[in-house]
C-alpha cells in the first residue's frame, strides 16, 4: 500500500489526463440563486490512474484559486464549488466536494475563459465558452444554461472545447422539486455522469 501510494505522488498529471466536464457559469435564474453562492465547476479524471488534484489552479485569468488535497479516482469526478453550504444546501451533501483556498474565479454570465493548470503551472484543460452556446444559429433567446436553470456540459469529454462538443444540461442530480410545479429546484449533473455525454 506504501508503495502504491509512492507511486500515485510520481504520476506527473499532464494535458489529457483530466478535463473541466461541467460548469454552471449562472445559476442566477428561477431556480438556484446567487452567482457568488452557486456556481460550481465539475472535473473528471479521464485517465487511468488516480490524480492528486493539491496545487492545481483554476483561473480565468481574473481570480486564482487552488485546490487542495484531493485524490480523484480514474473515471471519477468531483465538484469546485462557489459557497460549499450554499451547493450542499441545493444539491444534498453526497457529492464529492474538492476544497480550494484563493479567491473563487467568477464565470462570467456572458463568456469567459476557465483554465485548469497543474501544480507546475501547465495548462491541463481551457474552456473558452459563450452564453450562446446551447442556442441555434440566429437564435436570440437565452440558452437554457444562461440563468435558466441548466448547467452547461461536456459531451465528448477526451474532446475539444467546441461549441458543438458542449450543451446545457438536460437532467439534474438534485434532491428537491419545486412544491407547484414538481419541476427539479435546481439543474445540472454535478458530481455524475452528464446528462448529455
Ligand atoms: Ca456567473
Ligand atoms: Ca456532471
Amino acid at each position: 500500500m506504501l508503495l502504491f501510494s509512492i507511486f500515485i505522488s510520481l504520476v506527473m498529471v499532464a494535458p489529457g489526463d483530466i478535463v473541466i466536464s461541467e460548469i454552471m457559469y449562472n445559476p442566477d435564474g428561477p431556480t438556484l440563486g446567487a452567482d457568488d453562492q452557486y456556481e460550481w465547476i465539475e472535473l473528471c479524471n479521464i485517465g487511468v490512474v488516480p490524480l492528486q488534484l493539491n496545487g492545481m489552479m483554476l483561473s480565468d485569468g481574473g481570480n486564482q484559486l487552488f485546490l487542495e488535497d484531493f485524490l480523484l479516482e480514474a473515471s471519477a469526478r468531483a465538484v469546485i464549488v462557489a459557497d460549499e453550504q450554499s451547493f450542499s444546501e441545493a444539491y444534498g451533501a453526497g457529492i464529492a466536494v474538492v476544497q480550494w483556498d484563493g479567491v473563487w474565479t467568477k464565470l462570467s454570465n456572458s463568456s469567459d475563459t476557465l483554465l485548469l493548470y497543474s501544480s507546475t503551472g501547465e495548462v491541463l484543460d481551457e474552456l473558452a465558452y459563450s452564453d450562446t452556446w446551447g442556442l441555434a444559429e440566429g437564435d436570440t433567446t437565452r440558452s437554457e444554461a444562461d440563468g435558466r436553470g441548466s448547467s452547461l456540459e461536456k459531451i465528448n469529454l477526451p474532446g475539444t472545447n467546441t461549441e458543438e462538443n458542449w450543451m446545457p444540461s438536460v437532467d439534474w442530480a438534485c434532491p428537491d422539486t419545486d412544491p407547484e410545479t414538481g419541476d427539479p429546484v435546481c439543474w445540472g449533473t454535478p458530481g455524475s455522469v452528464n446528462s448529455q455525454e
